[in-house]
């Protein structure tokens, strides 16, 4: 039977390179993120297996609306990758924008929850799995991860809440922590100043989006009986 993946933040980075992993695997993906012209190159590119949803997912409503449209052979859902996220911002907290803040947390935590909530139904009935992109920024504090960190570290704890709840569904649930890996995401974190973003990860030698697209697939993929429950990964 093909199985579903839902992942959230396909437009780029790690979902965009998990997108690919799971459709080169036989998965069927739906591919979210607010960039149309990202998520229709994807479809282009892996084809019917993947069906896209354009939205803001800070956006309840139209988070809903997407997913009251998900075409019947996309409705059973059992893998939720929450993956969609951003650091806004490298300054000491005295220095750093109350806007960027409340931009990490409205993403990072909040709709993390809503999309959560809305599929445990469907996921506890097919015995599903979750992976919620967490960070070493959940555990290791740093100068300028301020916010960041501390919705990091609700994605990973609140990982292991799930975990507890769970335990005896047969939902899996997974943080999956990782260090730099280059993506888009510095980018993002400098508001789009590329000077600072190539200095934010030089010298670290930093991970790839594929590496972190297999250990998703990996942590997907293992018998029903393990579950990893926090998995922290560094270049
Ligand atoms: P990218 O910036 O490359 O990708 C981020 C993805 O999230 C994009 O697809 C983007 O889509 C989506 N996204 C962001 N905000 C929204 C929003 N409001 N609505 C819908 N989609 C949104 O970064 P990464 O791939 O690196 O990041 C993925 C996750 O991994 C994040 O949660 C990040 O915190 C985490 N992480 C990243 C690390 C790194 O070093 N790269 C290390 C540890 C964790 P779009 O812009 O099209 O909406
Ligand atoms: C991203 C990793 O070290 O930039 O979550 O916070 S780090």
């Amino acid at each position: 039977m093909t199985r579903t993946a839902f992942i959230t933040g396909a437009t780029a980075g790690f979902g965009r390179a998990a997108a690919r992993r799971f459709i080169d695997a036989g998965w069927q993906v739906i591919a979210t993120g607010r960039r149309a012209d990202r998520l229709d190159a994807l479809k282009a590119e892996l084809g019917d297996g993947v069906h896209t949803a354009c939205f803001d997912i800070r956006d309840e409503a139209a988070m809903r609306a997407a997913l009251d449209a998900l075409p019947e052979r996309f409705r059973g859902i059992d893998l939720l990758v929450n993956n969609a996220g951003l650091a806004q911002g490298t300054k000491p907290a005295q220095d750093a924008l109350l806007s960027d803040w409340k931009t990490m947390i409205d993403t990072n935590v909040t709709a993390l929850v809503t999309l959560t909530h809305a599929l445990l139904p469907t996921l506890v009935a097919r015995k599903g799995a979750i992976i919620n992109i967490s960070s070493t920024a959940a555990i290791y504090p740093y100068t300028g991860g301020n916010a960041y960190g501390g919705s990091k570290a609700f994605v990973s704890q609140f990982s292991l809440g799930l975990r507890a709840d769970l335990h005896g569904s047969g939902v899996r649930v997974t943080a999956l922590e990782p260090g730099m890996a280059e993506t888009e995401f510095t980018l993002v974190r400098t508001h789009g100043d590329q000077a600072a973003s190539d200095a934010l990860y030089g010298g670290a030698n930093p991970m790839t989006a594929g590496d972190i697209a297999d250990t998703i697939f990996w942590v997907a993929t293992l018998p029903p009986h393990l579950n990893i429950n926090r998995l922290e990964i560094m270049p």
